[in-house]
């Protein structure tokens, strides 16, 4: 972990002190002792030939088909009973979560949703091929991958409703999970952050030399920020075990993907950096679990960072705030729904024998009575203290933020209704740590 932290600050030292604004671009690699060589062992060519990129495309892995049947000549990956149900089950409870959880934002019990429905093979069938110990660095639309390593109904539902059980402990929107027990990065929002950390990360799994990777989740939109090419970049130059795990789902919120880009998606991108790369469909969990399984092996035996592009589909609204009727039709996504992920992999299961229409339906009921009566209980539980407020930002809190606590409490008490039972309460006096830290020490506060 500590090493990690430090391979994290020496990505962002990296970016400062190797962008090509501030280097100038690199165009020659000096070796100690020897002559200048260029990077390139290009041959030379006497007329002016441009390249279209374009001369080859890029296929797509795919073993499984709609009905549940394997591809002539494809292979299912090595798979036993218990792994395949435990995919299967993170699915279902993804899809029944989603479901719950956008009807509570809707009925105003929650502020906030985003789902991953239509995604779930691609997020949590990788997930899947990896360790458990394995780094996860996540966008948003990955709460499939937590679910498979098993976190809880409850931990998902005290995140969502900030109570004094979130680790995060209320400070963040919903769906902006995390735990460090189960190997998984809190969720920030701005965009494509987590790929550059995700290389600084793996970079210090190299040197920890534990045989571990990360896998950094994001969507074709992500991609066009510039981490994502920083990420890759520094990953192929220093050679660190990381899995860049793109999601192209079509959409960046209304915008879709052949606006965002004129090229054969994002997987050719890989090429600019000497990068290993595979396209898969998204909707084939045995085809994203084989490849992902595949990107491990060549991270973390070989150093070997990987690009994925899994093709799938956002079937929901990008989030609770979103209306897709204004930029996308119905019958496109009808036709996403036909390609259902949870339903192919179902099929394939019950030609295995693995799985029948009483088990699924005992799954279904389960997991939706579990969800709601979690949900009621999450709901109930008291906020976080308020002094919570200000733990946590510096080892001790500064006169500043207690003099703002202070305020906030006087606040609270002349106003209590309009703040929950537990924020009054934490008001009735003073707290001692205000008492003990407030004031004009240091010649600052108290103004
Ligand atoms: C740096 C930054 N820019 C813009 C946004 C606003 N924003 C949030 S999600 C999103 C679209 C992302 O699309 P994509 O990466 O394809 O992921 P998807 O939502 O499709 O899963 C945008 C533009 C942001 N959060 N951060
Ligand atoms: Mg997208």
């Amino acid at each position: 972990m500590v090493t990690s932290r430090y391979a994290i600050a020496w990505v962002y030292d990296y970016l400062l002190n190797n962008h090509a604004l501030t280097r100038g671009v690199r165009l020659f690699t000096i070796t100690p002792g020897k002559s200048i060589m260029t990077t390139t062992t290009s041959s030379l060519v006497h007329s002016p030939t441009f390249l279209k990129g374009d001369e080859f495309s890029i296929d797509t892995f795919a073993l499984l088909k709609q009905d549940g049947s394997l591809f002539e000549g494809a292979v299912a990956p090595d798979l036993d009973r218990d792994k395949a149900l435990r995919i299967y089950h993170a699915m279902v409870f993804t899809r029944v979560l989603d479901e719950r959880m956008l009807a509570a934002q809707r009925q105003g019990r929650l502020s906030f949703y985003m789902q991953c429905t239509g995604e779930e093979a691609a997020v949590i069938g990788s997930a899947a091929a990896l360790d458990d110990q394995d780094m996860i660095m996540a966008q948003y639309r990955e709460q499939g991958a937590l679910a498979y390593r098993g976190f809880s109904c409850d931990e998902f539902m005290n995140q969502m409703f900030g109570n004094a059980r979130d680790y995060g402990k209320g400070r963040q929107m919903p769906i902006h999970y995390g735990s460090a027990e189960l190997h998984y990065m809190t969720i920030s929002s701005p965009l494509a952050t987590q790929i550059p950390q995700a290389t600084g990360y793996a970079y210090g799994q190299k040197l920890a030399g534990d045989g571990h990777c990360t896998i950094t989740y994001f969507g074709e939109g992500a991609a066009s920020e510039g981490d994502f090419h920083a990420a890759l970049n520094m990953a192929t130059v220093h050679k660190v075990p990381v899995i860049f795990f793109c999601r192209n789902n079509g959409y960046a919120i209304s915008t879709p993907a052949v606006e965002q880009f004129a090229a054969d998606g994002v997987a050719p991108r890989a090429f600019g950096y000497k990068m290993r790369v595979i396209r898969v469909d998204g909707n084939d969990v045995l085809a994203v679990y084989q490849a992902t399984m595949e990107a491990r092996r060549l991270a973390v035996e070989h150093n070997q960072p990987v690009l994925i592009e899994a093709m799938t589909y956002r079937l929901a609204a990008h989030s609770s705030s979103d209306d897709p009727s204004g930029y996308r039709s119905k019958k496109e996504e009808e036709a996403w729904r036909e390609k259902d992920p949870i339903l192919r992999l179902r099929r394939w299961l019950e030609s295995c024998q693995w799985w029948n229409d009483e088990e699924e339906k005992a799954l279904q009921e389960r997991l939706r009575r579990e969800v709601l009566e979690t949900m009621k209980v999450a709901q109930k539980r008291p906020a976080p203290p308020l002094e919570s407020l200000v733990t946590d930002v510096y080892d001790t809190p500064t006169p500043q933020l207690n003099e703002q606590l202070a305020k906030l409490q006087a606040h609270i008490r002349l106003y209590p209704e309009a703040y929950p039972k537990s924020a009054a309460q934490c008001s009735t006096e003073p707290s001692a740590q205000m008492a003990n830290s407030s004031g004009t020490e240091n010649g600052q506060g108290g103004h």
